[in-house]
């Protein structure tokens, strides 16, 4: 396994995000450190909701699109970033079977990546597995080359960053790409509010939960004192930035601790942290946000509904 990020590395990052993150108005943290192995579990968990489709409806083109998308590409190398669960992943390889000799999922988690890796190999004798732990946001300058590339973004990630991020972050992946080289991007797609909301503040409060995790993740790490409980999940569309925005809202006045940081931080009752952005996309965005990032869109699916993209960019 090659390593571009050591657990030491990862803990550094997530000091800095709290520090800074906490300390500004309106308070902010990266929806990146949801994904402990309890986050994990509860995002596989929101993937079964009734009301979160992206899942579904991503999955739904790949297995209807899956052999053009290998017939476009040939790939022989498959580089998955933000290696997620098995199934999407496994579509992609049994479709590009017929020219795939490399698969390379790069992942944060070392832990994850080698047991998904062993699964993989062990399924698909005379494939190269080739696991990297790195951010894909900081590392994709050094991640392995390969012939006729395809990588693939799946699950609609791209729109937990920013807008000016996902530019730089499409230059970047775009400044490792040669002519042959393509990029399967996922992209929710902007609909009715009502079910985006829903989506993102389900009826059973498992996305709840799984925003009030990152309390317990800084609990853990940075020996903070958060009590999850006097959080309360906000899922909101914000129409201008056509992204949904997760908050946590202080229940009532409260300070906490966090001895790792020497930092105390204060709340006042009814003040939200934002914790995630997930911007909806319309195709005309994308294909400004590429083209300012040197890529174009080849090719692009949607599921029935138009609930979701798939597109195929390359340089
Ligand atoms: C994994 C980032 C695509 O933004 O829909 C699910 C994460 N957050 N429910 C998304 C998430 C709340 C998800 N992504």
């Amino acid at each position: 396994m090659d390593r571009y990020l050591t657990p030491d590395d990862l803990g550094k990052a997530l000091r800095r995000d709290v520090a800074d993150g906490l300390s500004t108005r309106p308070k902010t943290l990266p929806a990146k450190w949801f994904y402990d192995e309890r986050g994990s579990e509860l995002f596989e968990e929101i993937t079964r909701l009734e009301e979160y489709y992206p899942t579904r409806r991503e999955r739904a083109i790949l297995a209807e699109r899956a052999g053009e998308i290998a017939e476009a590409t040939g790939a022989v190398t498959l580089m998955e970033l933000g290696a997620g669960s098995g199934e999407k992943t496994r579509m992609l390889l049994d479709a590009l079977s017929g020219t795939l000799r490399t698969y390379v999922p790069v992942d944060v988690s070392g832990d994850f990546l080698g047991r998904a890796a062993g699964q993989i190999a062990e399924d698909h004798p005379g494939l190269t597995v080739r696991p990297v732990v790195a951010d894909y946001e900081r590392h994709l300058a050094l991640l392995p080359g390969g012939e006729r590339r395809l990588v693939a973004f799946l699950g609609g990630t791209i729109g937990n960053m920013a807008p000016a991020e996902r530019v730089s972050f499409l230059s970047a992946v775009g400044a490792t790409m040669s002519e042959d080289d393509a990029l399967l991007l996922g992209a929710d797609l902007v609909k009715d509010e009502d079910r985006l909301v829903r989506a993102y503040d389900d009826a059973r409060g498992v996305t709840a939960e799984f925003n009030r995790n990152v309390l317990n993740v800084i609990d853990r790490e940075l020996g903070a004192d958060f009590v999850p409980e006097r959080f309360e999940h906000v899922a909101v569309w914000n129409p201008n930035d056509e992204w949904i925005e997760m908050r946590l809202r202080s229940t009532a006045p409260q300070v906490v601790h966090i001895p790792t940081l020497d930092l105390k931080v204060e709340f006042d009752e009814g003040e939200e942290v934002r914790t995630e952005i997930s911007a909806k996309f319309r195709r005309d965005r994308l294909d400004a946000e590429a083209g300012a990032a040197g890529l174009r869109i080849d090719r692009w699916w949607t599921d029935p509904d138009g609930d979701f993209s798939l597109s195929l960019l390359r340089p």
